[in-house]
């Protein structure tokens, strides 16, 4: 192969990486975690969702970014929420997590690149941004991000009182990964490696797995605001020598059902060597069980086996994977590349 050849395939290569990358990021799915760390039950979804596969999709129905195009800064005017998730409201067929008083949740989305990419964008921050999970029985439907954003704690203290910090999570959960030819995604490819699925396909979500509070109302729908701090530092990018804000946002509610099987069990312990389709994050479920029960500890123990949850995960068939054009395509030039 000549040196011409080969730099042509690379720009194509690259384009194909950069166009992957526009996607950004919203809660694509919520699950509820069982006691040995595995999903269990029926998804549920954010307000207003638009799956992928409805025609109407595209990153625009879902993404919610902040400040607005056009603003250097959030001000006091902004909402949390982008407008078709400001009510409390579901789309047909994507339904509301249905959950019990402290269940453990993961909520799912899709790195899009910003994890497995990061020489796409100069000036991001190591852990691909901060994720903060808020909850609230009190939502407003005209929310204001700063009302919310870095001013209610864990304790419920914060502004308003209306809610609470319910977790602080490193955007890159350092498992997740979009199937492309960087060598992040292809090192993750390999140490969590898992069969496609109806969802993910060959990619592997990240989550934000938390908890809700013991003492959320049986029967009321609970609300929980997902907000991603993705800032770029200042002096990293020519183009940007002040830096730049950017966030997005996902707006969600669960019903907060009687169920005590989704409950978390103070016996709670990760079920290590279980399926990545169906698998919580194993330090983050540490995090949220840590503080729901003393001396549980022992998450890395994997002579205790847990009984396998009552209700499995539903795992569509195979034959519904859909293989992008995108994937196709990447594999098709990295292996005429190194011929
Ligand atoms: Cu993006």
């Amino acid at each position: 192969m000549s040196g011409v050849h080969g730099m042509g395939l690379r720009l194509i290569l690259l384009a194909l990486l950069f166009t992957s990358t526009y996607a950004h990021s919203w809660v694509e799915q919520l699950m509820v975690i069982a006691s040995n760390g595995t999903f269990v039950g029926s998804p549920g979804y954010p307000r207003g969702f638009v799956p992928r596969s409805d025609p109407a999709f595209s990153d625009d129905a879902m993404v919610y970014l902040l400040p607005p195009a056009g603003k250097a800064s959030v001000t006091s005017t902004d909402n949390l929420c982008r407008e078709t998730q400001r009510k409390k409201v579901q789309s047909e067929g994507s339904p509301r997590l249905q959950a019990s008083a402290g269940a453990a949740i993961a909520l799912r989305y899709q790195e899009n690149g910003h994890v497995s990419l990061p020489e796409t964008q100069i000036g991001k921050p190591n852990n691909r941004g901060t994720v903060y999970v808020y909850g609230t029985t009190n939502p407003k439907e005209n929310e204001k991000l700063l009302d919310v954003y870095k001013v209610w704690n864990e304790d419920g203290t914060g502004g308003d009182g209306r809610g609470v910090l319910l977790a602080k999570r490193d955007y890159d959960d350092k498992r997740c990964y979009q199937v492309n030819g960087g060598q992040i995604s292809q090192r993750r490819q390999t140490e969590f490696s898992h069969g496609a699925d109806q969802y993910m396909g060959g990619d592997l979500w990240c989550q934000s797995d938390i908890a809700l509070p013991d003492t959320a109302s049986s029967g009321k729908p609970y609300t929980l605001y997902w907000v991603w701090n993705w800032p770029t530092a200042a002096g990293a990018d020519p183009n940007l020598p002040n830096g730049k804000e950017e966030m997005y946002t996902t707006c969600m509610d669960v019903d907060v059902v009687d169920h005590s099987d989704s409950r978390m069990s103070t016996k709670a312990k990760y079920l290590q060597d279980q399926s990545l389709n169906s698998a919580s994050i194993p330090d983050q479920f540490k995090q949220i069980f840590g503080s729901k029960s003393a001396g549980s500890g022992g998450v890395s123990s994997s002579a205790f086996v847990t009984p396998a949850p009552s209700q499995p995960a539903t795992v569509p068939p195979m034959a519904t994977v859909t293989v992008t054009s995108f994937v196709t395509s990447v594999k098709i030039v990295r292996e005429t590349g190194s011929a």
